[in-house]
């Protein structure tokens, strides 16, 4: 048996119990606009190696833990962990972002794709949550992640980041039985992955579908989202006598949230472009919320933070089902005493 919980507001903001002040916790929160974090990110070389290494993973999931009063701890890795697993060839070229070196380009790149063993070449993702997980002993809980079948297909079918999404969005119009084949077998892929990281000690995941809002809303629902409901469906949602709750994140989803919640998740992220009382009124309680200050807001000063802070918090009003988070991913250039400024804020009320 693991240590108990000694903070579980986050699990029970979650799962709509009360909780006696806001849970918080930000998306990005290890990352370049911390100094140390940039110091193991050099000590490690390059940005595969720090996932790949269980000692530096662990370090600096643990970072914003020490300078924050966060209320969940999430995962050090990356979405596109799966792709690379699967053969593409993930690298990150110096000021350009991930890039792989074998994309998809074909139907018959589309047939050849495996679906990857956790417990073989992930393990090494399985090994770094076993020892967050004992490393936090009961702190807070720790997040498990992945990105969405959709926003992994844009990159393995773009070779990288895009701007007009030209390649994957080419592929599900002209060929949409081979892009279906490829979300199946990503989802498959996703759903083990998560299963085998709430194994190892995630108390929680969240999918991350950062790129289903450039879809229209017929190819929302029919290329995002029925295969976000497909991970929903596979996942395990108790281990270790505790509930694990699964969070769907759609950035610039906020028309399809009442859909989202009808997957039967229990919570959804939200980013700024929505209020958190219309999201309310789209998901009329089905499930929690998690968001939504814009990260822009960090730019400014402590007296502006707390006042947008403060609007968040009312924006979502009464009641239980409130997890707080910046609408999206912090930037790096954030001086991290801004951050202090917002995590006491929301404790503050
Ligand atoms: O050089 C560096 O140090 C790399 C920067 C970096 C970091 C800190 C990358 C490359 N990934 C990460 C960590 C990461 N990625 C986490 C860690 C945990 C935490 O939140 O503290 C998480 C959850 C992710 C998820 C992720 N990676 C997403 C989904 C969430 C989101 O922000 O939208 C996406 C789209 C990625 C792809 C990716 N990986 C890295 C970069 C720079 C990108 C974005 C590329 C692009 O703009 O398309």
């Amino acid at each position: 048996m693991s240590a108990p919980l000694k903070n579980d507001t986050f699990i029970r903001a979650l799962l709509k119990q009360p909780v006696d002040r806001t849970p918080v916790w930000i998306m990005r929160q290890a990352g370049r606009y911390l100094p140390e974090y940039k110091e193991v990110r050099a000590q490690a070389g390059d940005f595969m190696s720090l996932c790949r290494s269980a000692e530096l993973a662990c370090e600096v999931t643990m970072q914003p833990l020490r300078r924050f009063d966060l209320d969940a701890a999430i995962l050090f890795s990356d979405i596109l962990t799966i792709p690379d697993a699967m053969g593409l060839g993930l690298h990150f070229e110096a000021g350009e972002g991930p890039k792989f070196s074998n994309p998809i380009k074909s139907a018959a790149d589309v047939k050849a794709l495996p679906i990857p063993d956790p417990n073989d070449e992930l393990q090494y993702v399985m090994n770094a949550v076993s020892l967050i997980r004992k490393t936090l002993d009961g702190k807070v809980p720790l997040i498990g992640f992945s990105g969405s079948p959709w926003t992994l297909a844009s990159y393995m079918v773009e070779g990288g980041g895009t701007k007009d999404f030209g390649k994957v969005k080419g592929m599900m119009f002209s060929d949409p039985t081979s892009m279906h084949l490829m979300l199946d077998k990503t989802a498959q892929s996703v759903t083990s992955y998560l299963n085998a990281q709430i194994e190892a000690g995630a108390q929680a995941v969240m999918v991350f579908d950062t790129w289903g809002g450039v879809l229209s809303h017929e190819k929302y629902k029919e290329f995002s989202l029925q295969y976000m409901q497909q991970i929903v469906d596979g996942l395990k949602r108790t281990h270790d006598g505790q509930t694990i709750p699964v969070t769907l994140f759609t950035k610039n989803g906020g028309q399809w949230l009442g859909d989202m919640a009808d997957t039967g998740c229990d919570g959804l992220g939200v980013d700024w472009t929505t209020d958190l009382s219309r999201a309310k009124e789209l998901t009329k309680g089905k499930v929690a919320l998690q968001g939504n200050l814009d990260p822009s807001v960090l730019y400014a000063d402590d007296d502006t933070i707390k006042a947008e802070v403060k609007k968040v918090l009312t924006s979502f009003g009464d009641g239980p089902g409130h997890v707080f988070n910046l609408g999206h991913g912090i930037h790096q250039h954030i001086n991290p005493d801004r951050v202090k400024t917002l995590v006491d804020a929301v404790h503050a009320g």
